[in-house]
C-alpha cells in the first residue's frame, strides 16, 4: 500500500489451511522479485518470487533441530518471524525453542551465532519479533520482545577475546551475545514487539498489558495508548520494524525494570492492578499467558481479579464440602470402629 496515496496493489496471494496457530505468520519483502515467508505450519522459511510464484530457496527447521525439542508435533517450532539480514543471510525466530537463528544459504544455521537456547530462560523465553541491527547502525545487535519474560531486550554480538575456542569455520575468535538493554515496568505482560525508532526511542507492544508505548533513551515513557491485546506496532514513515534505528550500545540507552506505569487509573482500578501484579508474580508465566489468551479480550485486572478470587473460593468450598462429606465420616467410622 502506498501510504501517501492509499493505492493498493496485490503482489502475491495464497490461502493456507490452518489449525490453531499453524499458519504463515510473517512475510518480509526482500526486493521486487523476492518475498521471505515464516511458515509455522510446516516449520520452515522460504523465499518466493511473487510474480512467477516460483519458490527460490527453502530452509526446514528439521535440518537443524531434533524432533524432541520445542513444542508438540502440530506446533513444533512456532517459527513466527523472519528477517533478511546482510550477506543474503536470514534471521528466524524459533519461539518454542527459545532461540533466534541465523541461516546462511547453502550452509544452514550458523551455530555460533544462535541467540538463546531451549530452556535458558534468562536469555529468551517464548520470544517474538526479533529485529536485526547491523554494524552500520551500531550492531550487530538484536532487539526482541522477550514475551514470557515480560520485557523488551537487546543483545549485542561481541568478540569474546578471553575464549580460545575456535569457531566452526576455523577462526579463533568466539562471538558471544551480551545483553546491552532491557525494559519493563510493573505493567508489562507478554510483550510481542519492540522497534527502535530513528530518534533513539523504542516502540513497545505490550500484549497482556493492553497498551502500545514509546520509551525514551533514559527509560521514561514518552506516551502510552491503551489498546486491547495488541500484537505488533509500526511507526509509519520509519521503515520496517527497526530499519532506521541504532543499537542500544551506540545510543547509550538506560535499562529499566519495574517502577511506575505512567497511566491514570481510578483508585479501584489501580488497587485491582496491584493485586493482579501480585498474582502474576506467583503464577507460572506460561500458564498465566495461556490463560489470558483464552479469556475474553475485554477483560482487564478489574474483571480478572474478582474472577480469580471467585474461582479460588469455589475450589476451596468444594474442597471443604468434600472433606465434610467423604473424609470426615470415614475418619469417624474408623475412630468408632477402634
Ligand atoms: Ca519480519
Ligand atoms: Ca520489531
Ligand atoms: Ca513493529
Amino acid at each position: 500500500m502506498n501510504l501517501t496515496t492509499g493505492e493498493r496493489t496485490r503482489l502475491f496471494s495464497r490461502a493456507v489451511s490452518t489449525t490453531g496457530s499453524s499458519e504463515w505468520h510473517d512475510v518480509d519483502r526482500i526486493n521486487e522479485s523476492a518475498l521471505l515467508v515464516a511458515d509455522i505450519k510446516r516449520d520452515r522459511v522460504f523465499m518466493v518470487d511473487p510474480e512467477t510464484e516460483e519458490g527460490l530457496r527453502q530452509w526446514n527447521a528439521s535440518e537443524h533441530f531434533s524432533p524432541e525439542s520445542g513444542g508438540p508435533p502440530d506446533d513444533w517450532t512456532h517459527l513466527n518471524d523472519v528477517e533478511y539480514t546482510a550477506n543474503g543471510r536470514v534471521m528466524a525466530d524459533i519461539r518454542n525453542q527459545d532461540q533466534i537463528v541465523f541461516i546462511e544459504p547453502g550452509r544452514g544455521v550458523l551455530a555460533n551465532r544462535t541467540l538463546g537456547a531451549e530452556g535458558d530462560f534468562s536469555t529468551l523465553r517464548g520470544q517474538h519479533n526479533p529485529d536485526y541491527i547491523p554494524e552500520s547502525r551500531g550492531g550487530p545487535a538484536v532487539l526482541v520482545a522477550d514475551s514470557h519474560n515480560d520485557r523488551a531486550v537487546e543483545y549485542q554480538l561481541r568478540d569474546n577475546a578471553a575464549s580460545e575456542t575456535p569457531r566452526a569455520d576455523g577462526s579463533a575468535v568466539n562471538e558471544t551475545w551480551v545483553r546491552t538493554w532491557q525494559w519493563s515496568d510493573a505493567r508489562t505482560q507478554w510483550t510481542r514487539d519492540a522497534d527502535r525508532l530513528p530518534g533513539g526511542d523504542t516502540l513497545i507492544t505490550d500484549t497482556n498489558g493492553d497498551r502500545v508505548l514509546e520509551v525514551n533513551e533514559s527509560g521514561g515513557i514518552v506516551w502510552s495508548v491503551s489498546i486491547e491485546k495488541p500484537y505488533e506496532a509500526e511507526r509509519l514513515g520509519t521503515g520496517d520494524e527497526s530499519a532506521t534505528g541504532k543499537s542500544a550500545a551506540v545510543l547509550g540507552l538506560r535499562s529499566r525494570t519495574g517502577g511506575q506505569t505512567g497511566t491514570t487509573e481510578t483508585l479501584y482500578g489501580s488497587a485491582m492492578r496491584s493485586v493482579w501484579y501480585a498474582i502474576t508474580e506467583v503464577a507460572p508465566p506460561f500458564a498465566l499467558n495461556s490463560a489470558l489468551f483464552v479469556v475474553p479480550k475485554r477483560m482487564g485486572p478489574t474483571e480478572l481479579v474478582p474472577l480469580v478470587v471467585a474461582g479460588l473460593t469455589v475450589l476451596s468450598w468444594l474442597g471443604v464440602e468434600a472433606y465434610w462429606r467423604f473424609a470426615l465420616p470415614a475418619i469417624r467410622t474408623r475412630f468408632e470402629g477402634a
